[in-house]
């Protein structure tokens, strides 16, 4: 049954996750975003804590919790500092999920546990220049010479792509056959051919590391194939169900943190007299604000919940994405015009939140293919 009360481990996770970024991550976060930093110590201390892989079983390295605990978590983290978020929400419902679901027990022992024990990065390699939206139209290609793999392209926009150690990496074998010859491949860093180029410079979520990646020949034997040849649009599609969950809960956590921001500037700040709380105009953007957080709550854990119990949750994943991040671009653009001038200098944080929380309704499945989604649902048979 799907219930709104959580249980006593999910509440210890919730509360861990939050102690840890207010201790942790907090004092650093401005600073991080106007240099773009990776995080990578406080990165390194979360996987020792068992963030980096969740909802992986014990056996392979990791905390095996469900989706709502990660949910939880992520939301925590987020609220201090989305760019950390981001790190997090690939490496535990992309990659590890990945990796769990379609490895072998080989492939698990190499590559799942390290990641899941926090040891290692990983990083999801599907966008490519031609291939953003349409995801199905991989120019990348993986050719069969002799017992091997030679794989070419260019992938685009990989987050924690400069510094991951592991990448899931999409490759078509079979043109003709379209998205069903397209094969899903896990690569190591330092593979010859295999280059992350130059850090991109964002306007949000700064401190995460983002770049292209270019493939030259690399060479690569059946040990790399993660589920079948053929399979791998699939699996990535299915890793993006998941995957949409954890920025949901991204995006959650960015108007958490800029409604409190709102709410505690708007009981400070006096104008004609008054705290401007006390204004209707600015009391009807907190209702609107605060409405939003409730319903994009409820929508996440439906989906994390529909995704524990084993069950179809791919429009309860696109409309929790597409709900919690159009609320966050509306509750951070809000928190910066409540905050009137302040808002729009770092000290007070909601212009980061502002910037952070674009890319919610970009990554992940632009808020444009979410509709389509959500509508493709709907309208099946
Ligand atoms: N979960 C499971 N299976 C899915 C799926 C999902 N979310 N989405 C599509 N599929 C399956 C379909 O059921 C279909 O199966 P069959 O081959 O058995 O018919 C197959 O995949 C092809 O899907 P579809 O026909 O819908 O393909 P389209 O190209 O028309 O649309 C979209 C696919 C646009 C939905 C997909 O490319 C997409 O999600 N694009 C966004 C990609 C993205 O999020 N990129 C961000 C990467 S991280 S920055």
């Amino acid at each position: 049954m799907f219930s709104l009360e959580l249980n006593d481990t999910q509440i210890q996770i919730r509360d861990m996750a939050r102690k840890f970024a207010v201790e942790e991550i907090a004092p650093s976060v401005i600073e991080r975003d106007i240099n773009a930093e990776f995080p990578s110590e406080i990165i390194k201390k979360m996987g020792e804590l068992g963030f980096l892989g969740m909802t992986v079983p014990p056996e392979w390295g990791g905390s095996g919790l469900d989706t709502i605990s990660l949910v939880l978590a992520l939301t925590e983290i987020c609220k201090i500092d989305a760019s950390i978020g981001i790190v997090m929400s690939v490496q535990n419902s992309l990659v590890d999920w990945i990796l769990q679901n379609y490895g072998k027990d080989s492939q698990k022992e190499k590559y799942l546990k390290p990641l899941a024990e926090g040891r290692h990065l990983g990083a999801y390699c599907l966008s490519e220049p031609e291939a953003g939206s349409d995801a199905r139209d991989q120019r990348t290609t993986a050719e069969r010479v002799g017992g091997q793999w030679i794989l070419n392209g260019m992938k685009n926009w990989i987050s924690t792509g400069t510094k991951a150690d592991t990448y899931i990496v999409f490759a078509q074998t079979n043109p003709e056959l379209k998205h069903k010859g397209i094969a899903c491949f896990v690569i190591e860093r330092g593979t010859p051919g295999f280059e992350p180029g130059l850090k991109e410079d964002k306007m949000g979520v700064r401190s995460s590391d983002t770049c292209s990646i270019g493939l030259t020949n690399v060479k690569l034997t059946d040990d790399n194939l993660l589920g079948m040849v053929g399979e791998g649009f699939y699996i990535a599609m299915k890793g993006l169900n998941g995957g949409r969950i954890g920025i949901a809960a991204q995006s959650l956590g960015i108007c958490k943190a800029a409604f409190k921001a709102a709410v505690k500037y708007a009981k400070e700040r006096k104008t004609m007299g008054v705290p401007i709380a006390n204004h209707q105009i600015i009391q009807h953007k907190l209702a609107q604000m605060s409405m939003k957080i409730d319903a994009a709550e409820m929508l996440i854990w439906k989906a994390a919940w529909l995704r524990d119990s084993g069950k179809d949750h791919i429009k309860a994943a696109s409309e929790a994405k597409l709900f919690a991040s159009t609320a966050a671009s509306d509750i951070t653009r809000e928190a910066v015009q409540i905050h009137g001038g302040y808002g729009y200098v770092r000290e007070y944080q909601v212009e980061r939140m502002m910037r952070d929380a674009k890319v919610t309704e970009i990554y992940e499945g632009t808020s444009e293919i979410q509709h389509l989604v959500i509508a493709r649902e709907i309208l099946k048979d």
